[in-house]
């Protein structure tokens, strides 16, 4: 039995990464049929076990467990848990300050995916040769958010970018045309990803990258290239853990005097006094009520 990481799933067979080169794995009947309906036996990233046949083939026998995942909710109500990436370390939330204009609350979601998932995350705002990008993103900074301003067209910011890549495997998550795929090949030419030419795109919602794809980086770690998610719900987090996803409220939450607090309308709330006294920034505190409120929504639809 040999082991190896899941690069790429294509229909049923799961490409993995080994010591000895890519092997193309597909899943015993025995799997298949305990599987039918449920979700796939692994996701990009996972560490699996498989029984190695002919060369470049195996079966896929085992999934070890996850150190962090990368998760949104998926089914027609949303009540399957949709593991985009097992294992990564990192979550760079990718967004363009144009074309298209950022959406913070979009940010807040994959910063929050991201943290719940127990993945260190960081922003990259690309196309800062359209326009500068948003003031609002020193609230991101003071909440200890790393942010890279990069053009993926000129270069810039890119070598800081590389530096905060290497070593570790980092998932690049956004929404569609932003530049992920962009960031990678200026990283990397070699991978030669496919990129959304404006006339391609004329089909609204088109997305240019339609697979998860794990690649390595030539001094080691890797990165994920991701097809833009415009709508995710999110999956796994409890409404009372919610503040403990945004770095910069998750003490002071965590002391407010009133345990079941959930920082909205109670009276005497710390992280109230907080934004009140511009400590906690207003934009980042909006973006945590309307994610609170959305689970609520959630809840009670139940
Ligand atoms: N001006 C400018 N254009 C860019 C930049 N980065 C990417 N683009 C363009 O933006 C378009 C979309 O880029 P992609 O890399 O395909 O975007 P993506 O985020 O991978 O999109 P999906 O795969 O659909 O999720 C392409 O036409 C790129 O040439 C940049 O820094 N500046
Ligand atoms: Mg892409
Ligand atoms: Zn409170």
């Amino acid at each position: 039995m040999v082991t190896g990481r899941v690069v790429r799933i294509v229909a049923n067979k799961f490409v993995v990464e080994t010591p000895g080169g890519l092997v193309e794995l597909s899943l015993t009947n025995k799997i298949r049929r305990s599987r039918e309906g449920a979700n796939k036996p692994a996701a990009v990233g996972d560490e699996v076990e498989f029984e190695p046949g002919t060369i470049g083939e195996g079966k896929l026998l085992r999934t070890l467990p996850r150190r962090t995942k990368l998760c949104r909710a998926k089914g027609a109500t949303g009540q399957l848990e949709g593991v985009l990436v097992a294992n990564a370390d990192r979550l760079l939330a990718v967004f363009s300050s144009r074309a298209p204009d950022p959406d913070f609350r979009a940010l807040d979601r994959a910063l929050v995916m991201g943290e719940s998932g127990r993945m260190e995350c960081a922003i990259a705002i690309n196309k800062i040769d359209l326009a500068p990008p948003p003031d609002v993103l020193q609230d991101y900074r003071r909440a200890g958010y790393r942010v890279f301003e990069t053009c993926a067209i000129t270069g810039k910011g890119l070598p800081e970018m590389r530096d905060w890549l290497a070593g570790r495997t980092t998932v690049l998550m956004g929404p569609s045309g932003v530049g992920k795929s962009s960031l990678l090949n200026a990283i990397e030419p070699s991978w030669n990803l496919k990129t959304g030419e404006l006339s391609e795109r004329i089909d609204e919602g088109k997305h240019t990258t339609t697979w998860v794809a794990m690649f390595a980086l030539p001094g080691g770690g890797h990165v994920v290239d991701t097809p833009g998610i415009e709508v995710f719900g999110l999956w796994g987090v409890e409404i009372a853990d919610l503040a403990a996803y945004f770095p910069e409220m998750r003490e002071i939450a965590a002391g407010c005097k009133f345990g079941n607090c959930l920082h909205e309308t109670e009276p005497g709330c710390a992280v109230k006094a907080e934004v009140q006294g511009g400590r906690i920034a207003g934009a980042r505190y909006e973006g945590y009520l309307h994610i609170l409120r959305e689970l609520r929504g959630k809840a009670s639809s139940v």
